[in-house]
C-alpha cells in the first residue's frame, strides 16, 4: 500500500471525506465520512455555513483516524466562485454568500459598462455567469464600500478552509480562474482589470497551483486529531479535481455531472475566439495548466430543488422510474435561463415556462421528472453542437463522471438523443482527481497521464449506445 492521502470534497448539496491509496497498481478508495451541504438565509442574504462544514470535515479526519487509516496528507476542493475576506486582524468580515443569491442581479451589465464584455473575455476567457466573483465583489462594493475598504485577504472557499488547517494564506489557481480577474494567458490576477472596477488588489495573495504544499496543520488541530498531516493543493475548484480523473478523453466529450453540469473538453491553450464567447464556453484553469473549455448547464439542481418541493416525498431512482413511465409528455423547459438558478418553487416555475410557450403543463411528478431529464438532455445536445462547430470536427464519445453518472435512464436519454457512445462512471471522479493530484505531489503517481491511467483500471465505467 502506498502514501494514503485524504480528499475533503464539498459540494453544493453534500460534501464527502474520502482516503485514497495505491495497491498493486490500482487505486482504491475508502468512503470516511458524508454530510449535507446546503443554502442557508442569514441575514438578508443567502449562505453557505462554513463553520459546520469545517467540522464535518474534522469530523472526518477523527473517523479516518478511528478506521485505522493514516493518511499523510489532505486536500480540499469545493464548488467555485463564492469567498470571505478578512481584515487586518484575520477576523471574518463577511459571511460565505452563496453565487445563487440575487444580490448580483444586474451587476454584469453594470461592470460591462466600465470594462467591455470583449475585453474582459479575451483577457481571462471565462464564461459570464451573473455570480462570477468578479460580479459579486462588485455588488459588495455597492452596497458595503467600506467592508471592502477593510479587507486585506480574500480568501475563495477551500482558501478558507486551508487556512483554518493551517493558518496560511494563500490563493490556488485553478479556483482562482473563476473570479473571472485572472488573466488566461499570464496566469496571474489580473490588476488592472480589478482596479478599474474599484477594488484595492492587495487583498488578493500570493497564487498557488495544484501540487502545492501549504505546510503543516496547526499545532492545536494536531493536538486535538492526534496526527499531523501535510496539506497539499489539489484543483481546489471541484470542476478541476473532477477533469483530473475523466478516464477517457481521446475524442471525447465530458459531462462532470451534479448540482451543475459541466460539458466541454480539455486543452493545453485557452481558446478566446469570437464564437467561443457568442456561445458563452469558458477557459477554467486547470491542473498542470490545462484549461478546461467547457459550459456550464442548470444540472441535477433542477431535479434535486423538485424533489424538495415535493417534500422529499419520492427518491431519484423514483423520479426516474416515473418519469420512464411518461413517454407521450413531451413539453421542455430551457434549463440555462436564469429563472431556473433559484426559483421559490422549481415544479412551480417549470409549470409557468410550459404555459408561458404553450406546451402542455406538467401536473404529476413524472411528467416534472420528464420535463427535466429531457430539457437538460437538450441543452447537453445543443452544447455538444457548438463545441463540433468551434472544434470544426466530430466527437464519438461522451464520458459522464461524478454523482449524475449513476442515472441510467439519463444515460440512455444522451445516448438516444446524440447516437454517440455514452460512458459512465467513475461517480467519485472529484475526490479521485483530488487524491490522485496528492499523489502526484508526493510521488506516489508519476503524473497527469500516469493518474488518468490508472484510473481507468481502478473503477467501473458502464457503457450505452442507442436503442433501437
Ligand atoms: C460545480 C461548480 C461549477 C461552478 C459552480 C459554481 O460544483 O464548481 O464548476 O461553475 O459549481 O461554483
Amino acid at each position: 500500500m502506498s502514501k494514503c492521502s485524504l480528499a475533503v470534497d464539498i459540494g453544493a448539496s453534500s460534501g464527502r471525506v474520502i482516503a485514497g491509496y495505491m495497491e498493486n497498481g490500482q487505486l482504491k478508495l475508502d468512503v470516511i465520512h458524508r454530510f449535507e451541504n446546503k443554502i442557508t438565509q442569514k441575514g438578508h442574504y443567502f449562505c453557505w455555513d462554513l463553520d459546520s462544514l469545517f467540522t464535518e470535515m474534522k469530523r472526518g479526519i477523527h473517523k479516518t483516524k478511528e478506521s485505522g487509516l493514516k493518511p499523510v496528507s489532505i486536500g480540499i476542493d469545493t464548488w467555485a466562485v463564492d469567498f470571505v475576506l478578512l481584515d487586518e486582524n484575520d477576523e471574518l468580515l463577511t459571511d460565505a454568500v452563496a453565487y445563487r443569491d440575487p444580490r448580483t442581479d444586474g451587476m454584469m451589465e453594470e461592470v460591462f459598462s466600465i470594462i467591455s464584455k470583449e475585453r474582459l473575455y479575451l483577457e481571462t476567457g471565462i464564461q459570464f455567469q451573473k455570480f462570477n466573483t468578479i460580479y459579486q465583489l462588485y455588488a459588495l462594493k455597492k452596497s458595503n464600500p467600506e467592508i471592502l475598504e477593510k479587507a486585506r485577504s480574500f480568501l475563495m472557499v477551500p482558501d478558507y478552509l486551508n487556512y483554518l488547517l493551517t493558518g496560511r494564506k494563500v490563493n490556488e489557481y485553478t479556483n482562482a480562474t473563476t473570479t473571472q480577474l485572472v488573466n488566461a494567458f499570464t496566469k496571474k490576477w489580473d490588476g488592472e482589470l480589478i482596479e478599474q472596477i474599484g477594488i484595492n488588489q492587495d487583498m488578493f495573495l500570493e497564487m498557488l497551483p495544484p501540487k502545492s504544499s501549504i505546510g503543516n496543520l496547526k499545532r492545536e488541530l494536531v493536538s486535538e486529531l492526534g496526527f499531523d498531516m501535510e496539506v497539499l493543493l489539489p484543483a481546489t475548484h471541484d470542476t478541476g479535481s473532477a477533469v483530473v480523473a475523466v478516464p477517457e478523453l481521446n475524442d471525447t466529450i465530458y459531462i462532470s455531472s451534479g448540482t451543475w453540469s459541466l460539458i466541454g473538453v480539455e486543452n493545453g491553450f485557452p481558446i478566446c475566439i469570437t464564437k467561443a464567447l457568442d456561445y458563452n464556453f469558458t477557459n477554467e484553469g486547470g491542473f498542470d495548466y490545462r484549461y478546461r473549455f467547457l459550459k456550464n448547464i442548470m444540472g441535477l439542481w433542477m431535479i434535486q430543488e423538485v424533489k424538495r418541493n415535493y417534500n422529499d416525498e419520492y427518491s431519484f431512482a423514483e423520479f426516474s422510474e416515473l418519469a420512464k413511465q411518461e413517454t407521450t409528455f413531451n413539453s421542455k423547459v430551457n434549463v440555462d435561463e436564469d429563472r431556473f438558478l433559484k426559483p421559490k418553487n422549481m415544479i412551480e416555475e417549470i409549470q409557468k415556462y410550459c404555459e408561458e410557450t404553450d406546451q402542455a403543463v406538467p401536473r404529476t411528478p413524472g411528467q416534472v421528472a420528464k420535463c427535466v431529464f429531457t430539457s437538460l438532455v437538450d441543452s447537453y445536445q445543443g452544447a455538444i453542437q457548438e463545441i463540433e462547430e468551434i472544434y470544426e470536427r466530430e466527437f464519438k464519445t461522451i464520458n459522464i463522471i461524478g454523482g449524475g453518472s449513476q442515472n441510467n435512464m439519463l444515460n440512455q436519454l444522451i445516448a438516444d438523443a446524440t447516437k454517440k457512445k455514452v460512458l459512465a462512471g467513475p461517480i467519485e471522479a472529484t475526490a479521485i482527481g483530488n487524491i490522485v493530484s496528492q499523489l502526484i505531489a508526493l510521488g506516489e503517481i508519476a503524473d497527469l497521464s500516469d493518474a488518468r491511467k490508472i484510473v481507468k483500471q481502478s473503477f467501473e465505467m458502464n457503457a450505452f449506445t442507442k436503442k433501437d
